[in-house]
């Protein structure tokens, strides 16, 4: 716990570079994010994302919030950030002549909806309008090279923002793979997903980001391609890995990991 991740240093120590914020879809400067806990709000229901479904703010985390659908459990929380296009102030959906749906898996029998919808609003303090912010213009061509460092979302455990190299890239898509973590976090996502942020991202906005796991070694941004042993800055012996001490990137060319399109969940 004694030292603290800091970008400029690991940038150095790995010879790599930062991804161009102009690669990102985010805002240059991030919003402002003024919601509190316990507000409400209109959400695509993200199992099911025709179904608009009113969502409670359970919590803050930089300029993210975590959600939780009205009428669900307590297991299906997700997180979106203030200026997302899957969140709208409540009344939105009636506006556009739609109708709010119960989340998938409703906890209760479907036809008592309309009654635990009235009683779900009533009273409820609504999050105002202007604390949504409008979504940023998606950047047009995919301007991510391999080995550019950024911080990501890990699609497993989404509150979590980490440290991350480009491992690949095709067409509109780029391979995440997570500095010090084995494949198993790794996705493809599109270029313009609202999963990843350049560097500096939750300095800025006041979110927690991780340090780079401890149990695949680190090297100069090229190692994620082809790792030279002798590089090596940071490795233990500290799970998941299945065959232990090589360094678990080495010999990975680039193309490795599922294609495109099939592992963007
Ligand atoms: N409890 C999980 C957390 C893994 C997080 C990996 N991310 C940061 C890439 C585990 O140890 O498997």
């Amino acid at each position: 716990k004694s030292e603290q991740f800091n970008w400029d240093d690991y940038l150095k120590e790995t010879e790599s570079v930062a991804a161009p914020l102009h690669c990102f879809r985010q805002s240059r400067v991030p919003p402002t994010n003024d919601f509190k806990v316990g507000m409400k709000l209109e959400a695509h229901d993200p199992r099911n994302v025709t179904s608009v479904c009113i969502a409670t703010v359970i919590g803050i985390t930089g300029a993210r919030l975590r959600l939780r659908l009205d009428g669900s459990d307590n297991k299906n929380d997700f997180w979106r950030l203030v200026d997302s296009s899957d969140i709208q102030p409540i009344g939105t959906c009636e506006k556009k002549g739609g109708m709010l749906q119960p989340p998938l898996g409703f906890q209760m029998n479907a036809s008592s909806w309309p009654m635990f919808l009235l009683r779900t609003l009533n009273g409820a303090e609504m999050a105002p309008a202007a604390f949504f912010k409008k979504e940023p213009p998606k950047p047009v061509p995919n301007c991510f090279k391999v080995g550019m460092k950024l911080e990501a979302i890990d699609r497993k455990n989404p509150y979590l923002i980490c440290p991350a190299t480009i491992g690949d890239v095709k067409g509109d898509e780029v391979f995440v793979t997570f500095d010090g973590w084995s494949g198993a976090f790794d996705y493809w996502c599109r270029c313009d997903s609202r999963d990843i942020f350049p560097v500096g991202w939750c300095s800025l906005t006041g979110d927690t980001l991780q340090p780079p796991g401890n149990n695949v070694s680190i090297t100069k941004s090229s190692a994620k391609i082809q790792s030279s042993p002798s590089k090596v800055t940071r490795r233990s012996m500290q799970s998941p890995q299945k065959s232990a001490p090589v360094p678990a990137q080495r010999g990975r060319k680039p193309g490795r990991g599922k294609p495109p399109g099939q592992s963007a969940v």
